[in-house]
């Protein structure tokens, strides 16, 4: 039996084999149910016990080796075939479909990414929040109906600060303005959470991104550059937009912003509703009374802040008509989203 091992193993460290086939082959040879070294192990059973010791680990070793040089030249001439194959290295690749990303994440990349090439930071924080820095901060008054627990998911009641599910991403922004040094150029991405019956245009849970500026001598005409390049951006270099005066606690003056609908280029269609334009975002100069109570000084310091929805600015973009489509994750909307590449 020892002879035969020296003689197999010899013959494993020497064995060459071009082709697959040949490697099989070798396999069979060696290490099939009628191999040699398959054999050798039938052998081992009728051999006497105190040789048992000796030989079974010479066995083993010599299975260990012939396993790991049929893999190996397996491999390689697995390899070299495909490089020497007549396969038609000029025929069309296979085409794989990946994964999808989902479209809120790809809207919430796109607008970063637009506000990042301005110059601006990202800022996240906490999805639950106290009632100062969502409310109180941000000049609510003390009966503001967003407050209410009719629009608003307390988590803790009956403090003077109660903990509650954020309504907006300004809370991140009044963060940065108690932490950070000026100036400050933030985009805020997020989950947002409202207490409102889920419809086809409202959801409890929905995303945001809210931006902020704050300088010295910062003006309504940087707020309107800024909107202006970041639609052209967004919705192509052709797009226009108009601003509707509007009011929010937090900015003083206010306005919405409404980018030319893409779809009709201002002839009216279903989409705009006739009107040629498409609401995106709501903005305004950050109130005074807003700066202060982040220990910014008002006389020295302006600011200039915008919000918008990610669902909203997704279905401009890509026509969905309902906002449950985002969180019912139905693979056939999902799909929709999903990249192609060609290997
Ligand atoms: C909208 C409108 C807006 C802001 C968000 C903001 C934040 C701070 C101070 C002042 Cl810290 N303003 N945010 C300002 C105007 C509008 O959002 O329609 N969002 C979906």
């Amino acid at each position: 039996m020892k002879e035969q091992i020296e003689r197999i193993m010899a013959e494993i460290q020497s064995l060459q084999c071009k082709t697959e086939k040949e490697v099989e082959e070798a396999r069979v040879r060696l290490l099939g149910k009628k191999g040699e070294i398959t054999q050798l192990f039938d052998e081992f059973r009728t051999i006497a016990p105190e040789l048992k010791r000796e030989f079974g680990q010479k066995l083993n070793v010599l299975k260990k080796e012939a396993t790991a040089k049929i893999d190996e030249l397996k491999a390689a001439a697995g390899s070299s075939s495909a490089a020497s194959s007549s396969e038609d290295a000029t025929m069309p690749g296979d085409i794989y479909t990946l994964g999808s990303r989902h479209p809120v994440s790809i809207a919430r990349e796109e607008i970063v990414g637009i506000f990042r090439k301005f110059g601006y930071d990202v800022a996240e924080g906490p999805e639950v929040e106290d009632d100062y820095h969502v409310f109180e901060a941000l000049n609510f008054p003390p009966n503001h109906p967003a407050r209410d627990m009719q629009d608003t998911f307390f988590v803790s009641t009956g403090h003077v600060n109660p903990l509650l599910l954020r309504t907006h991403t300004s809370s991140v922004q009044v963060r940065a303005m108690e932490s950070m040094k000026l100036p400050i150029r933030i985009v805020c991405p997020g989950r947002v959470f409202r207490n409102e019956a889920i419809s086809a245009r409202a959801h409890c849970i929905f995303h945001q991104i809210e931006g902020l500026y704050i300088d010295e001598n910062v003006t309504f005409a940087d707020l309107k550059q800024a909107i202006l390049l970041f639609a052209r951006e967004m919705f192509g270099p052709d797009a226009q937009i108009r601003m509707r005066p509007s009011y929010f606690p937090f900015t003083e003056p206010s306005a919405e912003v409404d980018v030319s609908c893409n779809i009709c280029h201002g002839k009216g269609c279903n989409i705009c509703k006739g009107t040629g334009w498409l609401e995106i975002l709501g903005c305004g100069m950050v109130d005074p009374n807003v700066l202060e109570a982040s220990g910014i000084d008002s006389k020295k310091y302006s600011g200039f802040a915008f919000g918008m929805g990610i669902e909203r600015i997704a279905m401009l973009k890509w026509q969905v008509n309902d906002l449950r489509h985002y969180f019912e994750n139905d693979m056939r909307f999902l799909r929709e989203f999903s990249t192609c590449v060609e290997v």
